[in-house]
């Protein structure tokens, strides 16, 4: 049962696409006060779980803490910060009253989950111009599936995009692009996208190619894709302000950019140097972002991932002006009267400042809109610019699209990636609670940096990690600039990382089969396991272990030097280990707690009572795994029902595309 209440003006997110109809009387669960903004208001329980809110930091369980919805470029995932890249409003309450709510409303939102009072969860903002959805239900696994029908079908990517990639923030050159594809088919590490970051571009302008390292860009696609490699570009949301180029020329004379309240385009820092945002909520500015990308598809490029959409700002004009005065002041006064920490203070603040956001205008289908009101939907309406242009260019084509920052409703446009973490064993853990709670609010492809974006991996990091990223439908490792390299051929034993990627590919179609379902019926591809386990009240304090689609769960080690982990089995299960000489080890576990042992190059999962999945031989790229001759893992007797399609095309429905397969 969903029930929508109107409060003052909302802006039309488009985040919602089925009709619901407004209730007329207040929600019965819970308070709502408008008097001085919005706030929702609702005792907890004791032992209530609050699930939800995507892309956020600390539990599956938020329970604990207060959390902010105002997208950031937040390169440090620390327990303590409460706003990352996203914003995903929709919580469900279970225990004593199961209910879920998703509030819709695109400026900042704060949810104080029991942190104010332990017993108090608050939703509150500013502003009292949303549409509230309740959703009550049996169970909160219900809740979330109603929630998923009416916000539209998940997005699905070419099934390429379920293969391993590798990305480096500092590939430049076709030779080192060369060179990740050879070191990969040389050590028998699968590989099925090489992703080009900002140094593709010419000055880091988008829809461009760098001249001297990139001629004959399609003949280079080609060559690569020659070896089952896609390359996957990056495309940043700021525009460089530069004389003849063409995109800032279009954007500027059409006025599709954002611009100040004196008409002008706004300017801000990125890495081109000063650029202007293109205004993607302005319907005929989205339109004309969007047809750029037909620049790299007409080269051949098959997928993108959308950056610096929060959209992440440097500095402005404004912001730089200010600092100017500061620095000029500090010269005239002489360094002992000089205060330090005003100025370091100041140069911190002039990034992604709120002066900033509340300095530009949106030209919207409801009017001229300061950003600040709708902050939350730049990266989504970004993603949205390219996934509407994919669907005009090439309609009967999947493109892979995805994108830092979102706000649901971008999961119909594209998945996303959990941007900037760090080479932290504490941040598999993060990526791991992530998942489901994104599922919940729609965004199925989706994957964290394996191995770390930040600060120096280490082998043993690298390898846990990947063998998590095995299973997440987006499995990329990436790394930043300057920071260790962690391409899997750089560490010692590199058949090691080959090993545990192959497994991936053993388990493609698998994967594929229960990623491709859940989009379909609006289903979960990760699950917390008390949502398949409702009656066992312990499964409800499992943090660190995941169901997959309805045969297997996975519980991967996050512990450096640990030889193993303990595990909670909510059911007896076969315990699968793939051993790095490619035998697999099956041992039938008891309901309960045990320890399982797991060497650094082998990758455990558990497969549930009674079930069986498939499984192919192992290959180096997607399109040359055989899903022909499929073995069977599990259960004896048991029946598994496989979806394949061609992975390229859009013909989802097709009752062909699935078949029974029987252990
Ligand atoms: O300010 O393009 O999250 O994946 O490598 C950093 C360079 C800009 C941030 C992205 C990261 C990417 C990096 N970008």
């Amino acid at each position: 049962m969903i029930k929508k209440y109107v409060y003052g003006k909302p802006f039309e997110t488009d985040a919602v696409i089925a009709n619901v109809e407004c209730a007329e009387e207040k929600p019965a669960l819970g308070e709502v006060d408008t008097k001085d903004g919005f706030l929702f208001t609702y005792t907890l329980f004791p032992k209530d779980v609050v699930y939800g809110l995507g892309e956020a930091s600390r539990g599956i369980n938020k329970r604990g803490y207060c959390y902010v919805s105002s997208c950031a470029d937040e390169p440090n995932h620390t327990e303590d910060k409460r706003a990352l890249y996203a914003a995903h409003n929709f919580i469900v309450v279970a225990g004593e009253k199961n209910f879920g709510i998703f509030v819709d409303y695109p400026a900042k939102l704060t949810f104080d989950i029991g942190y104010t009072r332990m017993d108090t969860m608050t939703v509150s903002c500013e502003e009292a111009n949303l549409y509230l959805y309740v959703i009550e239900g049996d169970t909160p696994y219900d809740i979330v599936k109603q929630f998923r029908k009416i916000i539209g079908k998940s997005y699905i990517p070419p099934k390429f995009a379920f293969g391993f990639g590798q990305s480096r923030w500092g590939y430049r050159t076709k030779d080192d692009f060369r060179k990740v594809a050879e070191e990969h088919r040389k050590y028998n590490i699968p590989l099925d996208m090489i992703y080009m970051d900002i140094d593709y571009m010419d000055s880091f302008k988008d829809f461009t190619l760098h001249k001297e390292n990139f001629s004959d860009f399609s003949g280079f696609v080609q060559e690569m894709k020659d070896q089952h490699v896609r390359l996957v570009p990056i495309i940043d949301a700021g525009v460089k302000v530069e004389k003849d180029y063409d995109v800032y020329e279009e954007g500027v004379k059409n006025r599709y950019f954002c611009q100040c309240e004196d008409g002008s385009d706004f300017t801000a820092a990125v890495w081109p140097g000063y650029t202007h945002f293109p205004d993607v909520l302005n319907p005929e500015a989205r339109k004309w972002f969007g047809d750029h990308y037909k620049f790299l598809i007409d080269q051949g490029i098959e997928g993108f991932w959308n950056d610096m959409n929060e959209p992440a700002i440097f500095y402005s004009r404004e912001g730089m002006a200010q600092l100017k005065e500061l620095m000029k002041k500090y010269l005239e006064m002489g360094e002992e009267r000089m205060d330090f920490f005003e100025l370091k203070d100041a140069m911190l603040k002039v990034a992604d400042s709120p002066k900033d956001y509340a300095s530009f205008y949106h030209q919207t289908e409801a009017g001229r809109i300061r950003h600040d009101k709708v902050h939350n939907l730049f990266g989504y309406n970004m993603t949205r610019a390219a996934g509407e242009a994919f669907e005009r260019i090439e309609p009967d084509k999947r493109i892979l699209m995805f994108s830092r920052s979102s706000y649901i409703g971008m999961h119909r446009y594209g998945g996303i990636w959990t941007g900037d973490n760090k080479s932290w064993w504490s941040h598999i853990l993060l990526e791991l609670k992530m998942m489901p709670s994104l599922n919940m609010c729609g965004f199925l492809y989706a994957g964290a940096d394996v191995g770390g974006f930040g600060a120096d991996t280490t082998r043993d990091l690298v390898l846990r990690w990947t063998a998590l990223g095995v299973f997440t439908p987006l499995f990329r490792n990436h790394s930043a600039m300057g920071t260790r390299r962690q391409e899997c051929y750089q560490f010692e034993n590199p058949e090691d990382f080959a090993h545990v990627v192959q497994v991936r590919y053993r388990l493609i179609p698998y994967l594929y089969s229960e990623y491709m379902k859940a989009a379909i019926s609006d289903d979960m591809y990760f699950k917390p396991l008390a949502f398949v386990y409702p009656e066992d009240s312990f499964a409800a304090q499992v943090e660190d272990q995941l169901m997959i689609g309805n045969e297997i769960m996975i519980a991967p080690v996050y512990t450096q030097n640990a030889l193993g982990r303990y595990v909670y089995l909510p059911e007896e299960m076969k315990f699968v280990k793939f051993m790095p000489d490619g035998t697999i080890c099956e041992e039938v576990l008891d309901a309960g707690h045990h320890y399982v042992e797991v060497a650094l190059n082998e990758v455990p999962l558990f497969i549930r009572k009674g079930k069986t999945i498939p499984l192919a031989q192992a290959a180096q790229s997607v399109a040359a795994l055989d899903t022909k001759n499929l073995e069977m893992l599990g259960y004896e007797g048991a029946e598994y029902v496989l979806y394949e399609d061609d992975g390229i095309h859009k013909d989802y429905e097709n009752p062909a595309n699935l078949r029974t397969l029987r252990n």
